[in-house]
């Protein structure tokens, strides 16, 4: 199968996304054709410090390569580095009505979020995403819970092009884990947990370092009845118990099994020592990645031929097909 995913540069990668995304690409690479970007373009849709921007996108790509992607099994590569994915989107968003754009929960929380900054990206996001897709024909698309949305309508355009060119996009398929699908903030346990959340507390990066990890979790919100089990009226300790189980492979059932009884500073001190031990290894072998721009550089190129010849293939049949003269 193809699978297709992608991830915004913004603030720092966080539990939630390694749980939520990018623990399941991992398991995707073998037996699998595998493509993974840096959605930089979409990440345009907020301001940012050119300085810093390009700081950061060299940053994921360590992160990428430091939690296990890996070039020789996987496409990975940087949106902008491949042009024809803004070249789909000026086509599609000429087959997508404003209607479907502006009903997106993502756009109508960022709206409000970014009130001083509301551009025409904010709006067109999901055309660009579903561009993003549906050049390289994915079958399968492994998100968290909050893309659902933009998933449907990606599914919906690309029907709706096969429908009136003829068969030209696969119409891909979701995947969303069972579990994990939306870790939420250690502040908030009501909201997801947000890479670009301002209160540092609220999240936990995947490069944060240990001391760091520990206090996070030891400041976590939980409730006062001192129960350590999975339920919708405990969402902090849910959040919590999802973690765990996460980065330990335990279930849910057992997690609750070896905690019983135990109190809930015991309980987070144990979540966080779970989380320092799974990313340790992920943040000593970051900082040897990014040691070495000149070799990331190379690595990034040689992802955006490969990403890009694939691209330009299904372009080409799509200009063909809606009367482009190539
Ligand atoms: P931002 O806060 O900048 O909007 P984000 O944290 O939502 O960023 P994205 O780049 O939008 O991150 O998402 C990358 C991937 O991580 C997507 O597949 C998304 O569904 C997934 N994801 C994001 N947040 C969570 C979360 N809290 N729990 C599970 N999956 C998540
Ligand atoms: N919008 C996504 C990031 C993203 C993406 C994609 C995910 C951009 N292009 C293509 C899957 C497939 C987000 O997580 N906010």
């Amino acid at each position: 199968m193809r699978i297709y995913s992608a991830i915004q540069p913004t603030g720092c990668i966080t539990i939630g996304n390694y749980i939520g995304a990018v623990k399941n690409w991992l398991a995707m690479q073998d037996g699998n054709e595998c493509i993974f970007s840096i959605a930089n373009q979409h990440a345009l849709t907020v301001r940012q410090d050119p300085q810093e921007f390009r700081a950061r996108t060299l940053s994921f790509f360590a992160q990428f390569l430091a939690c296990g992607l890996d070039p020789e099994k996987s496409i990975l590569y940087v949106q902008s580095h491949v042009p024809q994915h803004s070249e789909l989107a000026w086509i599609l968003s000429c087959m997508t009505y404003i209607g479907e754009l502006d009903r997106m929960t993502q756009f109508k929380d960022k709206s409000r979020k970014n009130e001083d900054n509301i551009n025409a990206g904010l709006l067109t996001y999901p055309v660009l995403m579903a561009a993003d897709i549906l050049l390289y024909k994915a079958d399968v698309v492994p998100v968290g819970k909050d893309q659902k949305q933009h998933l449907e309508l990606t599914r919906d355009i690309a029907i709706r092009f096969n429908n009136r060119f003829g068969e030209t996009f696969v119409v891909p398929e979701p995947y969303i884990p069972k579990q994990g699908a939306k870790i939420t903030s250690l502040q908030n346990p009501l909201e997801k947990m947000s890479k670009s959340d301002k209160d540092a507390n609220a999240m936990v990066s995947i490069i944060d370092p240990p001391d760091a990890i520990m206090r996070k979790f030891k400041r976590a919100v939980t409730d006062s009845d001192n129960r350590i089990v999975f339920s919708e009226d405990k969402p902090g300790i849910s959040n919590l118990l999802s973690i765990y189980s996460a980065f330990t492979g335990e279930s849910i059932e057992e997690a609750e099994k070896r905690f019983e009884g135990k109190g809930y500073g015991d309980f987070k001190l144990a979540v966080g020592e779970a989380v320092v031990d799974a990313l340790t290894p992920i943040r000593n072998k970051y900082a040897e990645y990014l040691s070495d721009k000149a070799e990331l550089e190379r690595i990034m190129k040689e992802g955006a031929e490969k990403a890009s010849r694939i691209a330009e293939r299904t372009l080409q049949k799509v200009k063909k097909k809606i009367g482009f003269i190539i």
